[in-house]
């Protein structure tokens, strides 16, 4: 039995899009993957930051939720993770953004993660991995961030293969 899930995926620090294809190269590990487009986007958060790169990752797992956040600080460790600041520059970060249509809420882990819908860079990946990609019945492609958001587009799936 898998679960469908979807990874968020930003990097501001460093060689951002080779710090990504390596984090995918790692979630393929854990499963069954798909890559969206790859973004550049303005920071959300102080602006006086680098532009951030973005993108999502589909992986369907047998993991349950809290292996799967394990998984993903452990490549977060890896890929040498450092933080400047609260809502500042980072190296990589990866979000559980969905775990299957499942609501969580412990000490670890809020899914669906909050943000989602204020957060272009995370809603235009998603639409790219899946059109009808419903939240709590809400189809994502109907919100107005959908609707009206502009990112520039950096490369299309195949920046996973660097
Ligand atoms: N801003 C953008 N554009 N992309 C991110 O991935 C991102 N991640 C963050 C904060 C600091 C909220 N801003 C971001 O954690």
């Amino acid at each position: 039995m898998t679960v469908r899930t979807y990874i968020g995926l930003g990097s501001n620090l460093g060689d951002s899009q080779q710090l990504m294809a390596e984090a995918y190269t790692k979630l393929a590990m854990l499963g069954v993957v798909k890559a969206s487009r790859l973004y550049h986007s303005p920071p959300m958060g102080p602006q006086d930051q680098p532009h951030y790169h973005n993108a999502v990752v589909r992986l369907d797992t047998s993991l349950t939720a809290l292996e799967l956040l394990d998984e993903l600080q452990k490549i977060e460790n890896e890929a040498g993770r450092v933080r400047l600041r609260r809502w500042g520059e980072r190296t990589l970060d990866l979000d559980l953004l969905l775990y299957g249509d499942q609501t969580i809420q412990n000490d670890r882990l809020t899914i669906p993660h909050i943000g989602i819908f204020e957060r272009d860079f995370v809603i235009l990946p998603l639409l790219d991995l899946d059109v009808e990609l419903e939240i709590h019945g809400q189809k994502i492609r109907e919100t107005n961030i959908a609707k009206h958001s502009q990112l520039d587009v950096l490369a299309d799936s195949s920046w996973i293969n660097i």
